[in-house]
């Protein structure tokens, strides 16, 4: 019963993908246990793939538009702000146990901004009859249903706590921030970014507020629009705000050069030991994102820093679902050049 809700929805989620091309079954199982709802481009998504690649795990892929766009005939909602795919990530949000987010602090973190109703990735596992939503618990969750090939999460206590202190401290990252905002001394994001940007909350605030109007009578469905409505208008507001932005550079920059630190006492190549773990898929994922952003002179003075990023670029999981994810469907960045080189190795 509980299955053919979430599968119902899943469809009508999946209907609202305006190019079926974009609906694909990653992996050998025409019927796969997991659905994946995400983005090319998205930092949360890219960190769910690279651990569904490390676990082999099949899946159908749903990769949405996540910029709503202005048509000829007016505002073009992006697609996960469809009402099913909404009512999905309700369910998810339930498990969640979180108020919906109210504001914008710039970090996509859900412990401390609450439960975003209106973004990706979320993950639909048949088998389980269950949604999760957040990259973080999606992640988590696909280390404990599945152990092989590789373990992401330690089972050991202080093992695990030493990941999960990485897992942390990567999910508070302002990475909305970082993408959205512009710094004031030093905006080295790729200039066709930076067009892309100078319109982006206009057009999700337009977006978000025509969703509203056509869907006045349902409560549930308005109270989720109205919480995303507030933090996109929080972005716009300190997109362009000196204080917050410096903020959120100088988070940046104390957090690098804790990971240089980690790095240097750590008795492996990783940063917890000898072992990959999802605090370096998550590292590697935003590592890259920093890189196509321009901020890799960040690691400049960081040695164990860069010599990490440019190990975990090479690492197939990484290269494909953030490097090359990040190059096909973002605009273009120079900054990229030497990361973008881990695919003469790695399979298409
Ligand atoms: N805590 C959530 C954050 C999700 C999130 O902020 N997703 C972004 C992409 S990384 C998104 O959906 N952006 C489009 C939008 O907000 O409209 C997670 O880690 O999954």
């Amino acid at each position: 019963m509980r299955n053919e809700f979430i599968s119902n929805l899943a469809a009508c989620a999946r209907a609202a993908i305006a190019d079926p091309a974009r609906i694909t079954i990653v992996g050998n199982d025409a019927q796969p246990r997991f659905e994946l709802f995400h983005a090319a481009s998205s930092l949360c998504s890219q960190k769910v793939r690279t651990v569904l690649f490390e676990k082999q795990l099949p899946y159908r892929s749903n990769d949405m538009l996540i910029l709503s766009a202005m048509g000829p005939d007016g505002i073009i909602p992006a697609e996960h702000y469809h009402p099913p795919y909404v009512r999905l990530r309700l369910v998810a949000g339930l498990e969640i146990g979180r108020d919906f987010v109210s504001g914008y602090s710039g970090r996509p973190s859900v412990d401390t901004d609450g439960f975003d109703p209106c973004a990706v990735p979320l993950l639909v596992d048949y088998e389980a009859s269950r949604v999760i939503a957040d990259s973080r618990r999606i992640c988590c969750y696909l280390d404990a249903v599945s152990r092989t090939p590789v373990q992401l999460l330690p089972d050991a206590d202080q093992a695990r706590a030493a990941v999960m202190r990485q897992v942390q401290i990567v999910d508070q990252m302002p990475n909305g921030a970082l993408l959205y905002g512009s710094h004031p001394d030093a905006d080295r994001r790729p200039d066709a970014l930076k067009v892309v940007m100078e319109t982006v909350y206009d057009h999700k605030i337009a977006a978000i507020e025509a969703m509203i109007a056509d869907h006045a009578e349902d409560a549930e469905l308005v109270a989720a629009y109205r919480a995303k409505l507030s933090k996109e208008r929080g972005g716009r507001a300190v997109r362009r705000d000196a204080a917050f932005q410096r903020a959120a550079r100088h988070h940046v920059d104390g957090v690098l050069k804790e990971l240089d630190r980690t790095l240097r006492a750590s008795a492996g190549p990783y940063a917890a030991g000898h072992a990959f773990s999802l605090g370096d898929v998550l590292w590697g994922v935003n590592l890259v994102r920093l890189a196509y952003l321009g901020l890799a002179p960040m690691w400049d003075d960081l040695p164990n820093v860069a010599r990490y990023v440019e190990m975990l670029a090479k690492r197939p999981s990484l290269c494909k679902e953030a490097v090359r994810a990040t190059l096909d469907s973002l605009p273009p960045s120079q900054a990229m050049d030497g990361l973008g080189t881990c695919m003469e190795a790695a399979p298409a």
